[in-house]
């Protein structure tokens, strides 16, 4: 099937509004000015070698959870059957958004990339789950529902904050200095909504697709310590690979979670 963002919610039943935002600064609308765009970085990976793979999964695959869309009437017209979450997502055996990130191996300094990362919401969920980022990259945060969201990442490094976006079409531009695991957000008035975010030291990684497959491109030579990590599972899971790579060879790696 094709991907599509909630492809992974299903549907459930409507229930009654409760609650209200968890105060946090009020955003800018859309149509504002774009804020001006980074200097542009030097090219952070002038390697030719690649690594790719697929991340299996090995364990019982969790039930969905059954979303309570009582927080918010929208959310439930928006999904009339219900709704249903599955946090890990298994299709032909392979797991969807792993990071798969070099972990050690990448050495030098690494400007973070001019392009902006998405997090959106759309459907009263995040579009990605996995959110992967350079320290100091722009995260662009996107409000595409009739609905109040707040954005609420919770890091222990870096600067924790609190957006609300009230309204459709609201943008927010925040990024995060430091490098820092799987950081939850969530938001306050749905509390179903479940993102992580990982801000890394160098530009060298992936997130898995539906099937569990993966590509980091634009490595240079040499030996790299490659994980894999998934935000439910969480870090005690995470299972690296040791690889070697010559300029212009696209390596292979395969790597295994447990559930
Ligand atoms: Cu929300």
């Amino acid at each position: 099937m094709s991907f599509k963002p909630f492809a992974r919610l299903l549907l459930l039943g409507s229930v009654p509004l409760a609650a209200a935002c968890g105060g946090g600064e009020a955003e800018k609308p859309a149509a504002a000015p774009a804020t001006q765009a980074p200097a542009a970085a030097p090219a952070a990976s002038a390697g030719s070698a690649s690594i790719a793979g697929k991340v299996s999964f090995d364990g019982a695959v969790p039930a969905a959870e059954k979303v309570k869309l009582s927080a918010d009437p929208k959310c439930a017209e928006m999904h009339k059957g219900g709704l249903e979450r599955q946090t890990v997502h298994v299709k032909d055996g392979g797991l969807a958004d792993v990071l798969v990130y070099v972990k050690s191996g990448a050495n030098g300094s690494y400007p973070a990339p001019a392009e902006d990362v998405l997090l959106d919401q759309h459907g009263c969920d995040y579009t990605p789950h996995m959110v992967a980022m350079v320290a100091g990259q722009k995260l662009k945060i996107r409000n595409s529902d009739d609905t109040l969201h707040n954005i609420h990442p919770r890091p222990q490094i870096n600067a924790e904050f609190n957006v609300g976006q009230p309204r459709k079409g609201m943008e927010s531009e925040k990024s995060f200095d430091k490098a820092e695991m799987l950081i939850p957000v969530g938001c306050d008035v749905h509390p179903w909504m479940r993102a992580y975010i990982t801000v890394l030291s160098n530009p060298f990684f992936a997130v898995t697709g539906e099937d569990g497959t993966f590509t980091i491109k634009g490595l240079p030579a040499g030996e790299y310590e490659v994980e894999a990590v998934h935000g439910k599972l969480g870090k005690d899971k995470a299972v690296a690979g040791k690889i070697t790579v010559k300029d212009g060879e696209a390596a292979k790696l395969d790597l295994t979670l447990k559930g």
